[in-house]
């Protein structure tokens, strides 16, 4: 597919993707949307990539959906093409994602930055779901995952009055796992993705799939859950492998298998 709102890469074993509307501030549309869904399911079926990394610009992850794009649909528009459902992909994506995120992630661009699996982000990081000023309210998971994540108070805070959240606070409430310099963040972003991809791809999407089960189960059967796999896991050469180097004293040589 000829891409054109974002770009892909595969460097060694992760893939790259940057969004690319830098002058609308990486404004997410629908176009964009089916490219990122797109490039993420290529990645999860090739053996070569071990994790995944979406990125924006200096100035912006993105800011938002792109408001030029859908202001004038009407309900039934945006009811019947169920716009921005395939967002949903993202969930479906069995290798790990890291949203490394620069400037502004406001309203669906914070969004985006939360249905992956960590957020890495540069000091200048601001997050934000403005979206109350535009007459609306966030569409893709702000009102659920923001919420799931800082709590109840901050989110609220956030979505009703738009207030951005620097990437210190950000770190602080748990929305961000790491912040790193801007010069630096996109390497130490790739190290960090080459450690996990470094690792048994079984192990690393089980332990994924679990922590994902958790925000969907209560903790009984979280618990049941994460058990079953760690003793599936031991049908997994890779476990052989990862136990016997430790022992041995020496790297281990996951095949993935
Ligand atoms: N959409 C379209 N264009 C955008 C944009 C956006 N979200 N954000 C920025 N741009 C464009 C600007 O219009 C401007 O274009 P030109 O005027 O040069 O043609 C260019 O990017 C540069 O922006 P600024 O000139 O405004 O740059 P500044 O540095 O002055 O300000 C800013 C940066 C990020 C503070 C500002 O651009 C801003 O406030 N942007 C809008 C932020 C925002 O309100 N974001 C929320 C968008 S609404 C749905 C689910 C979810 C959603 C929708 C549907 N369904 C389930 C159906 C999500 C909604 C949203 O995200």
């Amino acid at each position: 597919m000829q891409l054109e709102t974002i770009v892909t890469e595969i460097d060694e074993c992760i893939m790259l993707i940057t969004l690319n509307r830098h002058k609308t501030l990486n404004a997410l549309n629908q176009k964009m949307a089916e490219e990122i869904i797109s490039s993420l399911r290529e990645a999860d079926k090739n053996e070569e990539v071990g994790c995944i990394i979406i990125t924006g610009s200096e100035k912006a992850f993105a800011a938002g959906a792109d408001i030029k794009e859908m202001r004038e649909n009407s309900f039934s528009e945006m009811y019947q093409l169920d716009w921005f459902a395939q967002w949903d992909g993202i969930s479906q994506i069995r290798k790990p994602i890291i949203a490394v995120v620069s400037g502004y992630a406001l309203g669906g661009g914070c969004e985006l930055a939360l249905m992956c699996d960590f957020i890495l982000a540069s000091k200048t990081a601001k997050f934000g779901q403005p979206e109350i000023s535009l007459g609306i309210m966030p569409g893709i998971g702000g009102s659920q995952r923001l919420s799931r994540i800082i709590g109840k108070s901050k989110a609220m805070e956030m979505c009703l009055t738009g207030r951005l959240m620097d990437a210190d606070e950000a770190e602080k409430t748990g929305i961000v796992a790491r912040i790193f310099t801007q010069e630096t963040l996109l390497d130490e972003a790739k190290e960090i993705a080459k450690k996990i991809a470094s690792f048994s791809k079984p192990a690393v999407q089980m332990a994924k799939e679990s922590i994902n089960r958790s925000y969907e189960t209560s903790l009984s059967e979280g618990l049941r859950f994460e058990r079953r796999l760690f003793h599936a896991m031991f049908s997994t050469a890779d476990q052989k492998e990862g136990m016997s180097a430790f022992i041995e004293k020496r790297e281990a040589n996951f095949t993935n298998k």
